[in-house]
């Protein structure tokens, strides 16, 4: 461990967890490191955990916001929610302990893009950033930080903390080192200048993040691998999505609107369908594919080996037990074929622009005219939160959303009449992907979209009930543009809540 901390400064700040956490206090303003299941500090929080539930024990209520790059591994969310210890948490999570706790009124939960966290930190809207607990892979001699598994918000966590607690973590490899591409030049306005990315391989930055030796409270020593994300084997339904986006492509690269043999730059979600997707990618003869994306997945690791992926921008590596082994056993392949970022660059709107990502993502539900609800279950009960979802939809070049027709067992219709949430708007939303085809929205009215949407997407059960609710609606003699049954428009969703079935 000992040649991990190579400044002769910070290795003398090395102590213990329970040492480093009395540093935390009450009310604190706590920004971790962490993105999807890559880089969250490993002993840290769970001795934040024990501390705040000794402190309540004596008398003293303890509870801190807890700022992240996205979701942190599931322990981290479950124990500091067990003992009850967040009182505001921001920007995205997925633990069922910590989604209870939002959902019950018991937690303030700030679900915002991805690519904002760091500016509006800058701006103030969180208050003060009182401590960073931040995972690297190692300190070099000139005190620089080597990062981990994921970039997430640590540059701006590091810029803006009082104190800091480093955690760093001798079972990422090494090798890591270099892979890393810190980007110091966003600034606010009026002082923002061109982010100069033109292609996904490109690098801007540095590979290491600064970082002033006065800050740093306490360094502490671990060896524990990254949670690994679960992932099972693609299922028919999700095979059949990814079929009907590999033809997409194709139909795309015929009408000339991407090159026939890289595509243009890849975002998907995470997730099984996400997963299915790029898996089936290797089958279509593509070379030189590139992603410009915030999670790697599995699928992602044999592309590159094999050659159809050339080179993969994320902010994190989430990888599963089988994933993790094979990335770290051939790590000297990997690190020359992808490149880790700031989360403010791996989802910047300019980038995604520029570089005309195909953005991929997961919803819960979309209307007949193409509104998505992606994070409030029945409207209400927020599932995860937007994440990147709309930093790379609002400004792809061609802008994906792919869902099994149905969840829970039949029981819920993806495509309903209107959305009780939206996340994504009818104006953002160009396909829509379902085990029974793709919606091509782009160059539709509102009226057109529904039919389409309707026919290719929605489950065969549910679509006389969706053609009636458009045909009624747009016999209405005053139908607009936009044609709505107003006490009928969350029929489908106030069915499900009385009879436990959208069908009744
Ligand atoms: O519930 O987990 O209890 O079985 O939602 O659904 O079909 O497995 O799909 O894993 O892709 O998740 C929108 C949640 C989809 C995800 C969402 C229930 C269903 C199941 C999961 P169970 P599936 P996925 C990159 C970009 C926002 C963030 C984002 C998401 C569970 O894609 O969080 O895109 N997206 N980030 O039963 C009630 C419905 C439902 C429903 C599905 N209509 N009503 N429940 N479910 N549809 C990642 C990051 O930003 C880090």
């Amino acid at each position: 461990v000992a040649d991990r901390i190579r400044n002769a400064t910070l290795a003398q700040r090395v102590t213990s967890a329970a040492e480093a956490v009395k540093h935390i206090g009450p009310g604190d303003t706590v920004a971790i490191s962490g993105f999807a299941s890559g880089g969250t500090p490993k002993v840290t929080i769970p001795a934040l955990a024990e501390r705040i539930r000794e402190v309540r024990a004596g008398g003293t209520d303890f509870t801190i916001n807890l700022l992240t790059g996205a979701s942190v591994s599931s322990d981290t969310e479950r124990l500091l929610s067990e003992v009850e210890g967040i009182a505001l948490r921001m920007p995205y999570q997925s633990e069922p302990t910590a989604r209870r706790r939002i959902n019950n009124g018991q937690m303030d939960y700030v679900d915002i893009h991805l690519s904002h966290v760091a500016q509006q930190v800058w701006q103030g809207y969180y208050g003060h950033v009182d401590i960073a607990v931040v995972e690297v892979a190692g300190i070099t001699e000139d005190g620089e930080l080597i990062p981990s598994a994921s970039i997430g918000n640590n540059k701006t966590w590091l810029d803006v903390a009082d104190k800091i607690i480093l955690e760093v973590n001798s079972w990422v490899p090494a090798e890591l080192e270099g892979i890393h591409d810190v980007y110091y030049g966003t600034a606010l306005p009026p002082h923002r200048k061109p982010i100069q990315i033109t292609r996904a391989d490109d690098r801007i930055g540095q590979p290491t993040f600064r970082v002033d030796p006065e800050k740093v409270v306490a360094v502490v020593e671990t060896h524990a691998r990254d949670e690994a994300s679960a992932l099972t084997e693609p299922d028919a339904v999700s095979k059949a999505i990814a079929g009907h986006v590999l033809d997409f492509f194709d139909y795309e690269v015929r009408a000339g609107r991407m090159p026939a043999d890289t595509l243009l730059p890849m975002q998907a979600g995470i997730g099984n369908v996400a997963n299915a997707v790029l898996g089936g990618l290797d089958r279509g003869g593509y070379k030189n594919l590139t992603c410009y994306s915030e999670v790697l997945q599995d699928s992602m690791l044999a592309l590159i080996k094999d050659g159809t992926v050339a080179h993969a921008s994320s902010t994190s590596l989430a990888l599963s037990e089988a994933g993790l082994e094979e990335f770290v056993a051939n790590i000297d392949v990997y690190r020359n074929h992808i490149t880790l970022r700031p989360q403010e660059i791996s989802n910047h709107p300019e980038v995604v622009r520029r570089l005309g990502v195909i953005a991929m993502n997961g919803m819960l539900e979309a209307d007949i005219y193409g509104n998505v609800n992606s994070t409030h279950v029945m409207g209400t009960k927020i599932m995860n939160g937007i994440g990147g979802s709309g930093d790379f939809t609002r400004n792809g070049y061609v802008s994906m959303f792919l869902s099994p027709s149905t969840a829970r067992n039949g029981a819920i219709s993806a495509i309903v009449p209107m959305v009780p949430h939206i996340d994504h708007t009818e104006h953002d939303t160009q396909v829509i992907v379902t085990e029974f085809g793709l919606a091509d929205l782009r160059g539709l009215s509102p009226r057109r979209r529904a039919r389409v949407i309707i026919d290719k997407c929605a489950h065969p059960d549910y679509r006389p009930m969706l053609n009636d609710y458009l045909e009624r609606a747009d016999a209405m003699p005053d139908a607009g543009q936009t044609p709505h049954l107003l006490g009928e428009a969350f029929s489908f969703h106030q069915r499900f809540q009385e009879t436990g079935s959208m069908r009744g």
